[in-house]
């Protein structure tokens, strides 16, 4: 069985919650470390005052034993700090007394580039606040989570995931992605940007090209692109493959006893066919810019049909680099998702042993 992922909760709502099942029993989780991820998605320049309301941290309700996962559903939440300026706007049942707090009112200002129009007209709402609360990027706290858990899996294997920014608003380095946050910030404006993911360790045969499902390429997109703003993901040299001569676009093969199978290039970053090639995993997702901007931009007041400005809400300037975060806890769930499939195991055990025969057998060293 491979792993699976569902996640629950609106931004402004008691919490956020991750259910796992699929996991094999006695894989030891470190709260620190996943606490650690929630806080590298919270950081990053250019993030929203929300941020001073939040400290995320881990719960676990079902499927761990002292550290240890049962092979049962796991589930973990996120609590909402902010939600107790929200009791009676996002109370889950029918508020009592006076209304009060945040989320009183409807929301009737829909923002281009943002769910708010195409839900109240897909779900036949009269506030957008029943669509932006869930269509928010809130929710990817319970995400990385997850991916926290995934890369627990991952680690066992030796198999380690990183990230970073590479560019902000079209500025790159870390001066000039500053600048450019500083200078949309005062134009009451927003920035998109571009990640990159790299893992480590991967040995080649996680995925196949047998179905369109086991593709390892189509998943890690799939899971890219399910971030909110992510508009592209690019694999390896991406787009820039179009442009070759075949030539100059794949990775020829090499062979000898230090190495086994091996390749001077990674052109494909690490994926032939939807498998893995042994070679370093690296991908690219690109976010646009965030549809929040204090300069709001034209719209149309749902409640009375005339032209209106775009709802303007505490946002963020850019969320870059809690993308990138996001980004590494997805890609994570998938090759973790990947692992078990081809590792199977009821423990972990059972999984690493499945693991070292692979290795074993196969003609292919660890880069
Ligand atoms: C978001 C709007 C802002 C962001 C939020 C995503 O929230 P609020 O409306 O509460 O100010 O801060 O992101 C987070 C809260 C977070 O933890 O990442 C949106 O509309 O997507």
């Amino acid at each position: 069985m491979s792993l699976t992922l569902v996640t629950a909760g609106e931004s402004h709502g008691p919490a956020l919650v991750a259910i796992l099942t699929g996991l094999p029993a006695g894989l030891e989780l470190d709260r620190a470390k996943i606490d650690h991820d929630l806080l590298r998605r919270q950081q990053g320049y250019g993030r929203s005052p929300r941020q001073q309301i939040e400290t995320d941290r881990v719960e676990v309700l079902t499927g761990l034993r002292q550290g240890r996962t049962l092979g049962t559903p796991l589930t973990l939440v996120v609590r909402n700090a902010d939600h107790k300026n929200w009791l009676w706007g996002m109370s889950p049942w029918p508020p009592e007394g006076e209304p009060s707090g945040k989320g009183t009112k409807a929301v009737t200002l829909p923002r281009p580039g943002h769910a708010d129009l195409a839900a109240v007209m897909k779900y036949d709402y009269d506030d957008v606040r029943n669509a932006l609360e869930r269509a928010s990027a809130r929710h990817t706290a319970v995400t990385v989570a997850a991916g926290g858990v995934a890369k627990a899996l991952l680690a066992a294997l030796a198999v380690t995931v990183s990230s970073e920014t590479i560019e902000v608003g079209g500025a790159h380095g870390e001066a000039a992605m500053r600048e450019a946050m500083d200078a949309a910030k005062t134009d009451r404006d927003t920035l998109g940007g571009v990640v990159e993911i790299r893992v480590d360790g991967l040995p080649p045969g996680l995925g196949s090209y047998v179905t369109k499902e086991e593709r390892l390429d189509a998943r890690i997109a799939w899971a890219l692109m399910g971030i909110q703003a992510v508009k592209s993901v690019e694999i390896g040299d991406g787009l820039d493959l179009a442009r070759r001569r075949g030539s100059l676009a794949h990775d020829e093969i090499f062979r000898d006893d230090e190495h086994g199978f091996y390749r001077r290039t990674n052109r494909a970053g690490g994926l032939e066919a939807g498998i893995t090639d042994g070679e370093q995993l690296v991908v690219r997702c690109a976010m646009k810019p965030l549809p929040t901007l204090m300069k709001p931009l034209q719209s149309v007041d749902l409640a009375t049909g005339e032209p209106a400005a775009a709802l303007v809400e505490r946002s963020d300037t850019a969320a870059v680099e809690a993308m990138a975060v996001i980004a590494e806890a997805v890609v994570a769930f998938e090759l973790a998702s990947a692992a078990k499939a081809k590792f199977g195991g009821d423990s972990i055990g059972d999984l690493l042993a499945a693991h070292a025969a692979y290795l074993a057998r196969i003609d292919w060293r660890r880069p």
